[in-house]
C-alpha cells in the first residue's frame, strides 16, 4: 500500500509515540522502512548464529564422555536449532522469507556471530561454550526481550530460559573438569584461556565505532549500548571464574572501586575485524559446512512442497 506524504507523516508520528511509549510494533503496524531493515539484518544475523552455532558443539556428540553428557549436549543443540526456527519466523513477520535470508548467509552477504568462527579443540570447550558463549549471549538478549518489535520480543523470552539451562550446563562441566585430575583442571583452563576473549567481542565494536546502536536504541530495538553489555558480562564472570577455580586471561582485570566495576584489559579489535572478513580459524569449515547441509536437504524441501501441493490440491 503506498501511502501520501502527510498520511506517512501521520503514520511516522503514531509510531514514533508507540515507541516513545514503550508499545510494541507488531507485524500488521506501520514502521519506518529503515527499521524494518535493521530489525532483519539483526534478526537474521541472530537466527544464522544459532544455526551456525550447532556446528562447533556438534562436534563433540558422539565424543562425550557418558550417556548422560551425550544427552544433554545433544538437547542443547536442539535448542539452538529452534531458537533459529523461532527467529527465522520472527524475520518471516517483516516481509523477509527463510529462503532469502539463508541463501544470503550461503553467499556470505549476511553475517554470524564471530564467535562460531573458533575451534572446539577438547571436551572442556563445550563446558567453555556453555559458560561462557551462553552467558555473554543471555546477557546481551535478556534487554531484547524488550525490544520494541512484538515477534522478535517474545521469540527471546523463550530462547533466554533456555540459554540459561546451556549457561548452566557449561558451568557445571567446568566444575566437574576444575574439580577433578589435574590434566581435567588444565584442560578446563585451556578452554577457558581460549574462548574468554572471543567472547567479549560478541558484544560487538566499542561503542565509538558502532554503526548502528545509537539508531537501534532510539528505536528501543537495543536497550544497552555494546560496552555497556560487554562491562556487564564481565562483571558477572569474575566472581563465576572465583568459584569455579579458573582463572581469566587477563592481567588487567581488576575492581575497580570509584567506577563499581571490573576494569579489563584491551581486546584484540583487529582479530575481531579479521574474522569478520572471513579470516577466522574456522570462517571456511562453517560456512562450507552450511551450504553442504543445505544442499543435503535439498530432497526434505522438495518432498515438503510436494506435500503442500497435493494437500493443497485436495482441499481445494
Ligand atoms: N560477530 O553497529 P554494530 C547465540 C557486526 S548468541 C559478527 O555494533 P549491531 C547463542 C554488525 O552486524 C550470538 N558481526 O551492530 C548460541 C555490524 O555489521 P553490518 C548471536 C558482528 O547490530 C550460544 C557491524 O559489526 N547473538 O548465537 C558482531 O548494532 C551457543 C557493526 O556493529 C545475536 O546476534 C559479532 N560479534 O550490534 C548459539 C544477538 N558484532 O550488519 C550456539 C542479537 C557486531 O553493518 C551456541 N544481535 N557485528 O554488516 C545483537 O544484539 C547485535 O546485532 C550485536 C551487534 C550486539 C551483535
Amino acid at each position: 500500500m503506498t501511502t501520501t506524504a502527510p498520511e506517512t507523516e501521520v503514520l511516522a508520528a503514531v509510531f514514533d509515540a508507540a515507541v516513545a511509549a514503550d508499545e510494541r510494533i507488531e507485524p500488521r503496524d506501520w514502521m519506518p522502512d529503515a527499521y524494518r531493515a535493521t530489525l532483519v539484518r539483526q534478526i537474521a544475523q541472530h537466527a544464522h548464529s544459532e544455526i551456525i552455532g550447532m556446528q562447533p558443539e556438534a562436534n563433540w556428540i558422539t565424543r562425550a564422555p557418558s550417556l548422560r553428557r551425550k544427552a544433554i549436549l545433544m538437547a542443547k543443540v536442539q535448542d539452538e536449532a529452534g531458537h533459529g526456527l523461532y527467529l527465522y519466523s520472527a524475520a518471516e513477520t517483516l516481509g523477509t522469507g527463510r529462503d532469502e535470508l539463508l541463501d544470503k548467509l550461503h553467499a556470505g552477504r549476511q553475517r554470524y556471530s564471530s564467535i562460531f568462527n573458533y575451534p572446539t579443540l577438547t571436551w572442556a570447550d563445550v563446558g567453555a561454550i556453555g559458560w561462557l558463549v551462553d552467558g555473554a549471549a543471555i546477557t546481551n538478549q535478556v534487554p531484547l526481550c524488550r525490544c520494541s518489535y512484538g515477534p522478535y520480543a517474545r521469540a527471546m523470552v523463550r530462547i533466554c530460559k533456555e540459554e540459561s539451562f546451556h549457561q548452566r550446563q557449561g558451568y557445571e562441566l567446568l566444575l566437574t573438569l576444575s574439580r577433578g585430575t589435574e590434566a581435567q583442571h588444565a584442560m578446563a583452563q585451556d578452554a577457558v584461556d581460549r574462548w574468554w576473549w572471543p567472547s567479549l567481542m560478541m558484544f560487538g565494536p566499542p561503542d565509538d565505532e558502532s554503526a548502528h546502536s545509537a539508531q537501534s536504541m532510539a528505536w528501543k530495538i537495543k536497550r544497552h549500548s555494546n560496552d555497556e553489555l560487554r562491562q556487564r558480562f564481565v562483571d558477572i564472570c569474575v566472581p563465576q571464574a572465583e568459584s569455579l577455580g579458573l582463572t581469566l586471561p587477563d592481567p588487567d582485570l581488576r575492581w575497580n572501586e570509584a567506577r563499581g566495576h571490573y576494569d579489563f584489559g584491551a581486546i584484540d579489535w583487529d582479530e575481531f575485524h579479521e574474522v569478520l572478513r572471513g579470516n577466522g580459524p574456522c570462517n571456511d569449515q562453517r560456512i562450507g559446512q552450511r551450504r553442504t547441509a543445505h544442499e543435503n536437504g535439498a530432497w526434505v524441501r522438495e518432498a515438503a512442497a510436494a506435500h503442500a501441493a497435493k494437500h493443497g490440491k485436495a482441499t481445494a
